[in-house]
């Protein structure tokens, strides 16, 4: 029988976590015939509900699920871990300065980046969920000096799945139609859903919008969606955050000839090297590629280098901070 692959999740008890832990038991996280064991990390105040989501996996008798640990330790939480998805993170509270938000993150993502380091297996992956997900991804990568730094992402595939699903809906296709859709920069509002290089029955998306679709509803609707879910529902993103985390990891190992990913920049579309930026991807032999050629129009350029911006401020702020 198979290794099983040992997945750990961190903030475990959380909603991501609920939405998250069940789909990744069930083998949709590495595949159908891939045995898995759970390692849930969470605060120690944390860890009684975690253990009842523990318990009712164990309840699924899933044939995949070989082992469920819950710890409060990240060296425990990460020894010999092969994927790590990273989805616990501290909230901006109301009146939190952006330094307060990036100091509390630096906190966790710094020790859980050097638990990694430290402790992961060798051909760990890293997927950062929580939020600043770009920057505490940076945070992590930059604790764990022994990892090869490529290893650490953060997840911009749920904006990515939105833009897919809002242009379906606008033009009346099935999400299947699309390809080439990419996001491009950072995880926040700034990011920019790029219509440019998508295409829909093989023709470029944006000639088949207008203008003014695109520009005043399209972006801001995918960028603001998060807000819109939380006006709706009450609660923020959860089991589309926990589905795109899946898609994300799945496509790391078993390939995809274009989604969107935050990886660390080579440089390539004006993206200062090493940035933890969205940008198309393709993954290839167990690692993505950003997808090179592209040409970028004035449109395009303007909205990429405001989120890229956006990013080198908050790279800026965790170094003046010694965070990293
Ligand atoms: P919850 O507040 O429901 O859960 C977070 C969990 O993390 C809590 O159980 C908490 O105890 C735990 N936690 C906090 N610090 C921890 C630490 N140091 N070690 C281990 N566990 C720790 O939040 P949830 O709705 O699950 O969201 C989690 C994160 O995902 C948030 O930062 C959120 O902003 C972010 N999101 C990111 C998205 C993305 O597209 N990248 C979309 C969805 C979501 O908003």
């Amino acid at each position: 029988a198979q290794t099983p692959v040992k997945v750990t999740v961190t903030g475990a008890a959380g909603q991501i976590g609920y939405a998250l832990l069940f789909r990744i038991a069930s083998g949709q996280l590495l595949g159908a015939d891939v045995p898995v064991k759970l390692s849930l990390l969470e605060v120690p105040q944390a860890v009684k509900a975690a253990e009842g989501t523990a318990m009712e996996l164990d309840d699924c008798a899933f044939p995949l699920l070989s082992g469920i640990e819950i710890t409060d330790d990240p060296n425990v939480a990460f020894a010999g871990a092969n994927v790590a998805l990273l989805v616990g993170a501290m909230p901006r509270k109301a009146g939190m300065e952006r330094g307060d938000l990036l100091e509390a993150n630096g906190g966790i993502f710094g020790p859980q980046g050097k638990a990694i380091n430290d402790n992961a297996a060798d051909d760990i992956r890293v997927l950062v969920v929580g939020n600043p997900a770009n920057t505490n991804a940076l945070i992590a990568q930059q604790h764990a000096p022994d990892v090869p730094a490529e290893r650490f992402t953060a997840m911009t595939r749920l904006d990515h799945n939105r833009a897919l699903s809002q242009l379906a809906a606008k033009l009346q296709v099935p999400v299947t139609e699309i390809k080439k859709m990419t996001i491009w920069g950072n995880h926040s509002a700034t990011q920019y859903p790029d219509l440019f290089h998508a295409e829909v029955g093989g023709k470029i998306a944006a000639e088949q919008v207008d203008e003014a679709w695109l520009r005043d509803t399209f972006i801001p609707t995918v960028a603001k969606r998060g807000a819109a879910i939380i006006e709706a529902r009450g609660a923020s993103s959860a089991a589309s955050a926990a589905n795109a985390a899946i898609d994300h990891v799945f496509d790391w190992v078993n390939g995809t000839e274009w989604t969107s990913a935050a990886i660390p920049s080579d440089g390539s579309y004006g993206v200062p090297e090493g940035l933890i930026s969205s940008f198309p991807v393709a993954s290839r032999g167990g690692r993505w590629e950003i997808i090179q050629g592209l040409e970028i129009d004035a449109f395009s350029r303007e909205r990429i280098d405001a989120s890229v911006r956006e990013l080198v401020e908050e790279r800026d702020a965790v170094r003046a901070l010694g965070l990293i």
